[in-house]
């Protein structure tokens, strides 16, 4: 990748960032791009300039025991995951798409061949997954999002309730989100990899938190359980992520 390519791929990040208020991962891709990528990238990049990279774990497979297993981490990582961030960015250059960001990319969700849309809201969606899990126990909500969610939904366990109601009903696979709607917290559900930033869905927002539903996420440890799984959840959720989130 030339250097005024390069820059300009890290100010369209940052513009991503802007518009879609997600920080972390977005931040992430790039540095992880530009570091362990720099070779393959110059030849994809040269025609295409929106490729996907999978953001690092962050903390290792056995760090979420026992709320989520280290093999069921291990294969989602390093199978699901890499399969959809492979896919999405083959979709791309075979069917020479143009997008130049990840926003764009799903503002045009609805355009977008089926091999495109689903590896893409797969590639982004676990992305977002991972920076938003943490090991240890965590203590809830703090600082304004504490604040946002219990002016909007009482409470922090009526909050709690209402998206794993969400969580649970999503029938097949797919993901449980809260997204910040212009200010107004929502919680809303999609399907396969659909994600609140695209096009036409039927709650658009900010993403702020995300639950993988799909069976892959917990049924090595969980079989049948997801509420027992999405009941363990919570105490990995990255409240910190996901107050930065909210802007
Ligand atoms: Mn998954």
């Amino acid at each position: 990748m030339k250097t005024n390519s390069r820059r300009k791929f890290i100010e369209d990040s940052f513009k991503v960032t802007v518009a879609v208020a997600v920080g972390g991962p977005i931040i992430l891709n790039s540095a992880s791009a530009l570091a362990a990528n720099e070779s393959h990238d110059a030849k994809v990049n040269a025609d295409n300039p929106l490729k996907f990279v999978q953001a690092p774990l962050g903390f290792s497979y056995a760090a979420l025991e026992p709320n989520i297993d280290a093999l069921t981490m291990e294969i989602h990582y390093t199978k699901h995951h890499t399969a959809y961030i492979k896919n999405v960015n083959d979709a791309i250059v075979a069917e020479k798409l143009n997008y130049t960001s990840e926003k764009e990319f799903f503002d045009n969700a609805s355009k977008l061949s089926a091999k495109a849309r689903n590896n893409g809201g797969g590639a982004w969606n676990h992305n977002f997954f991972w920076a938003s899990l943490k090991p240890g126990t965590t203590s809830g909500p703090n600082g304004k999002v504490k604040d946002a969610i219990t002016n909007t939904f009482g409470s922090v366990d009526k909050f709690k309730e209402l998206f794993t109601q969400a969580a649970l009903t999503r029938f097949g696979s797919g993901w449980a989100w809260l997204v910040n709607d212009n200010g107004t917290l929502k919680i809303t559900s999609t399907a396969n990899q659909d994600n609140p930033l695209f096009d036409k869905v039927e709650v658009k927002g900010t993403p702020l938190l995300a639950l993988d539903v799909w069976e892959h996420a917990y049924y090595l440890k969980y079989q049948n359980k997801r509420n027992e799984y999405i009941a363990n959840w919570w105490n990995v959720v990255n409240w910190d992520e996901v107050n930065k989130r909210l802007v």
